[in-house]
C-alpha cells in the first residue's frame, strides 16, 4: 500500500478479548487526517504467553471496529414502540434515574434483576464495575452465564479447595496422557484453561511420545488428532467417572504422594464409590467395563497422566458430580499439584486464593437464601439463569419488575428463550448494556454500548488465574475513541458506576470521579487500616479499574509491596512490557493455595456425596432409545454475538444437524435436506449433514443461532440466522446443584421436514 505523506503506521500489540484463549495479537493501523484504521491483525510472535497463535475471530476484530450495525451512542426505544433512536448519554441516564428508582422504592429491591453474560470475564471495566452495580441495588436477583456454563467446576473446586476460582488447570507441555473429557480445545481454544495453540501443543506432546485420549459423543476436531477416541453416551459421564474411580481403589492402584497429608475424606470417597463398579454404568455411559479398567490402569499408572474435563460435562444433571470426581481422579492418582498433571496458576492480580493466610480460609456456602419460585438454592450469589423468565411472570412479593443485562443475550443462550423472550415484553423496565441491538437487547427500553475493544486497554482479571503459565500482560488502547462525537460509547465501568450512584440515590450528574475515589477508599481502609491514604496516593491510574490494577499488581504475589520488594511488579512495569512479562511455567501450590476451613482438599464434600444418591437411583432406569440432542462450537463461531461480522459469517451454511448415516437412513433423511427436530418443548427445522463421527443415536446442532427474530438489527446475521436449538432445551431441566442447565443429550424426534 502506497503511504501518502500525511499517513502514519503504527504497530500495537492486544490481548484478543473474544474467548478464554488471551492470545497476543499484533494489529497495525494506519492514521491519515480523516482518522486511524486497522491495517491487519496477526498473532504477536514475541508473545511469550500465545508465541504468535491466533484464530480467525481475533481478525474479526476489525469487522467488529467496523460494523455498522455496532451501536455508536445510546439508544431508546421510541415512544411507539417501533424501533430505537438514538439519545444522548445525559438523557439516557436521565431516563434511568427517572425510571429505576421509583421501581425499587415501589416494589423493593429484589423488583430490580441483574444478569450478565460470557464477555464481561473479558473485560476488566465490566468485570470489575459490575459488583459496583450489583451491591448497589442490593438485589437478590442475580444471575449470569455461569449456570449455562462452568459453574459446577466453580462449585466443586469451591467445595474442594475452598474458592470458587481456584481451579486447577491440565499442565499439557509437561504430561504423557491426556484424557480430554467433553472438551473440544482444538474449536474453543481451551476453557477454564487458558492455552492458546491447543493444535500445537497436542502436536508437540504426541511428537515426543504423548498419547491423547479424547471421550465425547461426536468425533470432534479435538478427538480426530488424537490417539483413542472413546464415544461416550450424552449425560453417561458420572457413571464413567464412578466406574474409573473403583477401579482405581478396587486394584490397589491409589498413590497420593505428598497430597496425602493434605487431603481429607479419602476413605469417605472410596466408600461412596464402592457401588459404582464398571458393570454397573457401562450401559448408561456406553462405555463398556473392560475399556473402562483399562483406561483406569493406563491412566493410574502413566506416571505423568491428567484427566480434563470441560463444558460437555458441566451442562448436565450430574455437572457437579462429574467436576468432582474428575478432580479426585487426578488427586488420588497422583496427577495433582505436580508437573504433568493439574495445577494451579498463580496469577499476578485479583487471585483470591493468593490474598488472605496462605493453607487456610472459610470456604465458600451455596443455599444461603433460594428463588422465589423454583426455590433454587444460591450459588456463588447467584440463582440460575434459567429461573429469570418466571421471576418475571409469577406475581407476588419479589416479582422481578426490572432488568439490566450487561453482556448477555439469553433470548439465545439460556433455554427456552421463547418463554423468555416472552416475558421480557411484560417487564416495567429493562435497561441493557450491549454492543448491538439484538434477541435480547431489542427488549430493553435503553441499550448502553461500549467502546469497540480496540478503543478500550485490557489486563485479564479472570484468565491469568487459568492459566497453562504465569503471565502478566498489559494492552493499551489501539484506535482513539471518536473525540468528536460526544455521545460515542463511553468506558464501561463509568457507565457501571453511574447506573451504581442512580441506584445509591445520588443524582444522574453525580461526579463519577467522587465516587470512584469513595469506593477505593472504602476497599482500601478494610485491608490497609491506617495505611489506607497513603496507599491511595501510591496509585497510578487515576480512575477506574486502572487503579485497581495497581492495587492487585502491587499488592499481589509478585508485587513491589509498595515499596517492600523494589524489584517486584507495578502497573507501570507491566504497561512498560509490550509484549507482556512472563512469570514462569506452574508451580506446585498445595498446601499454600487451600482456603478451606480444615485447611486441607475436601475429597468427600457432603453436598455431593448427597447427590451420589439420586445417580444411583437413575441407574435404575434403563436408557431408552430417543435420539439424543447435544451442541457443538465451530472456530468462526462464538456463543450468539459474532454471526454479524462478514469475515466469520462467509463460506459454507454452518448451523446444519449432523446426523450418524444410520439415525439419517432410518429418519428417510439423505445429506442435505431439511430436517425437522421436534420434542414437547417446541421444534427446529434444519438442513442435514451426514456425519459418520457422530455416535448412533445423537445428533450435533450448534448453539447461538436463531438471528431471524424481528426487532433486532444484525443485518449479515439475518442473512444466514440458522436455528435456535434452545428452543429445544427444557429451562426447568437443571443440575439441582449447581443450577447449570442442561444443555446437553436432549431427547429429541427426528423427521424430514414437510415442504
Ligand atoms: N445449547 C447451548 N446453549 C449454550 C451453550 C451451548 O454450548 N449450548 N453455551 C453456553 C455458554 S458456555 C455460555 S458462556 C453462554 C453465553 O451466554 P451469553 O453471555 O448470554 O451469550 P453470548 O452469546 O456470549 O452474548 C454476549 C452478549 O454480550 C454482548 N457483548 C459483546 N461484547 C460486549 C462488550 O464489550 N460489552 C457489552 N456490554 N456487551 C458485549 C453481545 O452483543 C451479546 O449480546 O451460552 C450458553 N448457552
Ligand atoms: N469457536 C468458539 N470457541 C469458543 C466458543 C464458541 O462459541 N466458539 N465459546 C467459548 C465458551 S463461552 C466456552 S464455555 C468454551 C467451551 O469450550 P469447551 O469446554 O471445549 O466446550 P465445547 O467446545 O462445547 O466442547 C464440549 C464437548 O462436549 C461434548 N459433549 C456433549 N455432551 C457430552 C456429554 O454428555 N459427555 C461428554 N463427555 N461430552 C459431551 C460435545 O460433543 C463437545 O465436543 O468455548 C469457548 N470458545
Ligand atoms: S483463539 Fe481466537 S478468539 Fe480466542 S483469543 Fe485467540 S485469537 Fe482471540
Ligand atoms: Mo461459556
Amino acid at each position: 500500500m502506497a503511504l501518502d505523506a500525511t499517513a502514519t503506521e503504527h504497530t500495537h500489540t492486544r490481548i484478543c478479548p473474544l474467548c478464554e484463549a488471551c492470545c497476543g495479537l499484533e494489529i497495525r493501523t494506519r492514521t491519515t487526517p480523516e482518522g486511524s484504521s486497522v491495517i491487519s491483525i496477526r498473532g504477536n510472535d514475541a508473545d511469550p504467553f500465545s508465541h504468535g497463535y491466533l484464530c480467525p475471530k481475533g481478525v474479526a476484530l476489525k469487522d467488529l471496529h467496523e460494523d455498522p450495525d455496532r451501536l455508536r451512542q445510546p439508544m431508546r426505544r421510541r415512544a411507539d414502540r417501533a424501533g430505537f433512536e438514538p439519545v444522548s448519554w445525559d438523557e439516557a441516564f436521565a431516563e434511568v434515574a427517572r425510571r429505576l428508582p421509583p421501581l425499587r422504592e415501589q416494589y423493593g429491591a429484589d423488583a430490580v434483576a441483574l444478569t450478565i453474560g460470557n464477555p464481561a470475564s473479558h473485560k476488566i471495566g465490566l468485570f470489575s464495575y459490575f459488583p459496583h452495580l450489583a451491591r448497589a441495588l442490593g438485589t437478590r436477583n442475580l444471575f449470569s452465564a455461569s449456570t449455562l456454563d462452568q459453574m459446577p467446576k466453580q462449585l466443586a473446586c469451591g467445595l474442594m479447595y475452598g474458592h470458587w476460582l481456584s481451579v486447577p488447570v491440565p499442565d499439557l507441555p509437561r504430561t504423557d496422557l491426556f484424557i480430554c473429557l467433553g472438551a473440544n480445545p482444538m474449536v474453543s481454544n481451551g476453557s477454564l484453561w487458558t492455552s492458546p495453540d491447543y493444535r500445537g501443543k497436542a502436536k508437540a506432546m504426541r511428537a515426543r511420545g504423548g498419547r491423547i485420549v479424547v471421550i465425547d459423543p461426536r468425533r470432534t476436531e479435538t478427538a480426530q488428532a488424537a490417539d483413542e477416541h472413546l464415544a461416550i453416551r450424552p449425560g453417561g459421564d458420572v457413571y464413567l467417572l464412578l466406574g474409573l474411580l473403583h477401579t482405581v481403589f478396587d486394584e490397589g492402584l491409589e498413590r497420593l504422594g505428598r497430597l496425602e497429608a493434605h487431603v481429607e475424606g479419602l476413605d469417605a470417597l472410596r466408600a461412596a464409590v464402592a457401588d459404582f463398579p464398571p458393570e454397573r454404568g457401562a450401559a448408561h455411559c456406553g462405555i463398556p467395563a473392560e475399556t473402562q479398567r483399562r483406561l483406569a490402569r493406563e491412566f493410574a499408572t502413566t506416571p505423568k497422566a491428567v484427566l480434563y474435563g470441560r463444558f460437555g460435562t458441566c451442562t448436565q444433571r450430574f455437572g457437579s458430580l462429574n467436576s468432582w470426581l474428575i478432580d479426585a481422579l487426578n488427586i488420588v492418582t497422583g496427577h495433582f499439584d505436580t508437573s504433568g498433571g493439574l495445577m494451579f496458576p498463580k496469577a499476578a492480580a485479583f487471585a483470591a486464593n493468593t490474598l488472605g493466610r496462605p493453607g487456610q480460609g472459610k470456604g465458600v456456602a451455596t443455599g444461603r437464601r433460594h428463588s422465589r419460585v423454583g426455590k433454587a438454592p444460591e450459588v456463588m450469589g447467584e440463582f440460575p439463569i434459567s429461573c429469570l423468565a418466571e421471576e418475571i411472570e409469577t406475581p407476588g412479593d419479589g416479582q422481578v419488575h426490572a432488568l439490566i443485562t450487561v453482556a448477555c443475550n439469553p433470548v439465545l443462550s439460556s433455554p427456552n428463550g421463547a418463554r423468555l423472550a416472552r416475558a421480557l415484553d411484560g417487564l416495567d423496565f429493562m435497561l441493557s448494556l450491549d454492543p448491538y441491538i439484538n434477541e435480547t437487547s431489542r427488549h430493553a427500553d435503553l441499550i448502553l454500548p461500549p467502546p469497540s475493544p480496540l478503543e478500550d486497554w485490557h489486563y485479564d482479571m479472570v484468565f491469568a488465574q487459568l492459566s497453562w503459565r504465569n503471565h502478566a500482560r498489559w494492552s493499551g488502547p489501539v484506535l482513539p475513541a471518536d473525540a468528536d462525537a460526544p455521545d460515542a460509547p463511553r468506558a464501561e465501568w463509568q457507565t457501571l458506576l453511574r447506573l451504581a450512584a442512580i441506584a445509591s440515590g445520588l443524582p444522574a450528574d453525580a461526579d463519577l470521579q467522587a465516587v470512584d475515589d469513595a469506593a477505593l477508599r472504602a476497599e482500601l481502609k478494610r485491608h490497609a487500616g491506617d495505611q489506607a491514604e497513603a496507599v491511595f496516593g501510591m496509585l497510578e491510574g487515576g480512575a477506574g479499574p486502572a487503579r485497581w490494577l495497581d492495587l492487585g499488581l502491587r499488592s499481589g504475589p509478585y508485587g513491589d509491596g509498595f515499596g517492600a520488594k523494589p524489584d517486584g511488579l507495578t502497573l507501570a512495569k507491566v504497561k512498560a512490557a509490550p509484549h507482556g512479562i512472563d512469570l514462569g511455567e506452574l508451580q506446585p501450590r498445595v498446601p499454600e493455595i487451600l482456603r478451606t476451613s480444615s485447611g486441607r482438599i475436601d475429597l468427600a464434600p457432603s453436598a455431593l456425596l448427597a447427590d451420589l444418591a439420586h445417580a444411583d437411583a437413575a441407574l435404575r432406569h434403563p436408557t431408552g432409545d430417543e435420539l439424543l440432542l447435544i451442541g457443538r462450537r465451530e472456530t468462526r463461531s462464538n456463543n450468539s454475538w459474532m454471526h454479524n461480522l462478514p469475515v466469520l459469517a462467509k463460506g459454507r451454511e454452518r448451523c446444519t444437524l449432523l446426523v450418524h448415516p444410520d439415525d439419517a437412513a432410518r429418519a428417510g433423511l439423505v445429506d442435505g435436506q431439511s430436517a425437522r427436530l421436534s420434542n414437547a418443548r417446541g421444534s427446529v427445522i434444519a438442513p442435514v449433514t451426514l456425519s459418520p463421527d457422530m455416535r448412533p443415536g445423537v445428533v450435533s446442532l450448534p448453539h447461538g443461532w436463531g438471528h431471524d427474530l424481528s426487532g433486532s438489527q444484525l443485518n449479515v446475521a439475518a442473512r444466514h440466522p440458522g436455528v435456535n436449538m434452545n428452543l429445544l432445551l427444557d429451562d426447568e431441566a437443571r443440575d439441582p446443584v449447581s443450577g447449570t442447565s442442561v444443555l446437553s443429550g436432549i431427547p429429541v424426534r427426528l423427521s424430514a421436514a414437510e415442504a
